[in-house]
């Protein structure tokens, strides 16, 4: 696909164009057997165009460390890195019980279905991914896709700018609107293929508690988290905007608690329905503080998910050059 080609992408309002999908769903848009949704809009003019904003060389590494997590949010195993000795004088590691959804991650295609339709992003059946080795929709389709234009809203510093409060460990919500305001004030242009970056705060007010706090907050039904709207607006306006991936430093993008038995949940409407990547926990501020430095919120975004073979889900491995 090139950017020509974006002009017969229907709009949201047209959605869906094949017969027997559901509502507010892109299935087939990008072909029956397609395992990148969004990430089409990532071409490789894109790649060429972003490079291009590259002009200091800084590089912001966008994933934490592994384990950062401690313990990891909603009940995932805590990984364990032994170092193995291989000889008198070399080594290997061994990570122990790794879940790739640990910390920071891009949630694949097959993480989360629709509850009514009861299946994946393009009409995927659950016993495609357990039992037939998730051959459709596995991560390792966009170990060499995930690179373009990246752009950076920073939600946190637009609210703080209006003297509004922000508590990032409470269930709250960015609106579109606020997001809207928030981009312009940056004279920051959403394009096509943008893999949106949204700072909420949510990773630098855990990364500030203690101990105990981090441990009281990490079981899913304690976890309270800022997200963005998760609407039909919010889902129109990301597709419309042809953006590819959407990332934030909180753990579930859309805010904490999640109610799944909710069809709105931003988990239904992004993954199964537009095939859109929804990144989490993300590290943000220094690309933050960077932009509002230099006043530009684009830059290149490389991101090498682990070549999983049927993957669920990876660390996105990224960095942002500026
Ligand atoms: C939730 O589904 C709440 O988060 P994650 O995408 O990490 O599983």
């Amino acid at each position: 696909m090139t950017e020509r080609d974006f002009h017969h992408i229907p709009t949201f309002d047209q959605l869906p164009v094949k017969s027997g999908a559901p509502p507010e769903s892109c299935w087939g848009v990008f072909g029956d057997d397609d395992p990148f949704g969004c990430l089409n809009f990532l071409t490789r003019e894109g790649v060429v165009e972003a490079a291009r904003l590259v002009q200091s060389g800084k590089i912001f590494r966008l994933d934490a460390k592994i384990g950062f997590a401690t313990p990891p949010l909603f009940g995932r195993a805590t990984v364990r890195h032994n170092v193995i000795p291989l000889g008198p004088l070399a080594h290997d590691d061994l990570l122990d019980q790794f879940n790739t959804q640990e910390g920071s991650q891009w949630d694949g295609l097959a993480h989360v279905g629709h509850i009514r339709h009861q299946a994946f992003y393009n009409g995927v059946r659950v016993s495609e991914i357990r039992e037939g080795h998730n051959t459709r929709l596995g991560i390792h389709h966009w170990a060499a896709k995930f690179v373009g234009r990246g752009a950076l809203i920073d939600a946190l510093a637009f609210r703080r700018a209006q003297g509004r409060d922000v508590n990032p460990l409470e269930s709250g919500c960015y609106s579109l609107q606020e997001l809207q305001e928030a981009l312009h004030a940056q004279h920051t242009e959403l394009k096509p293929g943008t893999i949106l970056l949204i700072r909420t705060g949510w990773m630098e007010a855990y990364e500030a508690c203690d101990a105990e706090k981090k441990r009281a907050m990490a079981p899913m039904e304690n976890i309270r988290a800022i997200g963005v709207e998760a609407s039909r607006e919010m889902a129109a306006w990301l597709w419309n905007n042809r953006i590819a991936a959407i990332a934030t430093d909180s753990p579930a993008v859309e805010p904490l608690p999640i109610d799944f038995r909710d069809e709105g949940a931003l988990h239904y409407r992004a993954l199964p329905l537009l095939g859109l990547p929804l990144g989490e926990l993300f590290v943000l501020a220094p690309l933050a503080e960077d932009c509002a430095r230099d006043r530009r919120y684009e830059f290149m975004v490389v991101s090498t998910p682990l070549h999983v073979e049927g993957g669920i889900a990876s660390p996105p491995n990224a960095v942002a050059i500026k």
